[in-house]
């Protein structure tokens, strides 16, 4: 009886390990999800945070920025890259100057960031500097179509590229639901 019940809890406690505890360890939440991803797509923009114009954009209202092209290939996770694709959207710093960042001082603009976060609440940081005043803020860019076609579900329907970074798969922003500038306490 006592060996009986010493295996059922050996198999309870396997089952906890393999089944349970992985949910919860940071390496299982270090990758975009790949299921029920319906509940991740972004189909509006929120620009929020120190601008003096909130905007709200969805894919229409993207439409009506200055369009920009770029053909780019995104790195993987696993180290591998994507095909070349052709993605286009408006460049990030023409939908910050529409908002209309807000500053007081002539300093105050080397210490605002930029954080784009998606649905899924991954996030990335840009500088104020990086963008407006370094040739990687070019290619920066808010995405809406990709080869022709609206972004798919494991994307958009808005996504962000940084196209001159060395890796492109880190602020590769799937998903992409929210800009907001923040302006670093003095
Ligand atoms: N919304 C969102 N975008 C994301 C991620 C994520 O977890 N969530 N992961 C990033 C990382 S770390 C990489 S390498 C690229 C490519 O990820 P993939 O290989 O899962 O397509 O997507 C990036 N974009
Ligand atoms: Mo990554």
């Amino acid at each position: 009886m006592g060996i009986l019940a010493g295996g059922h809890m050996k198999k309870i406690y396997l089952a906890l390990c393999c089944v349970i505890l992985p949910c919860f360890s940071p390496l299982t939440l270090a990758h975009a999800p790949t299921e029920n991803i319906q509940q991740y797509i972004s189909t509006e923009l929120k620009i929020v945070g120190q601008v003096k114009q909130a905007l709200t954009l969805d894919v229409n209202a993207l439409s009506q920025y200055p369009q920009v092209i770029q053909n780019m290939q995104i790195s993987k996770k696993n180290g591998e890259i994507s095909e070349l694709i052709q993605y286009q959207g408006v460049r990030l710093t023409d939908v910050l100057n529409a908002a209309d960042i807000m500053t007081t001082h002539h300093n105050d603009v080397k210490k605002i960031i930029v954080i784009a976060s998606a649905k899924d609440d991954y996030q990335v940081v840009f500088s104020w500097n990086e963008l407006f005043n370094s040739p990687n803020g070019e290619g920066v860019i808010v995405i809406y179509q990709q080869d022709g076609h609206m972004l798919d579900d494991k994307t958009g329907r808005i996504a962000l590229i940084s196209s001159r970074d060395k890796l492109t798969g880190p602020r590769f922003v799937k998903w992409l639901d929210e800009i907001r500038v923040v302006q670093i306490s003095n």
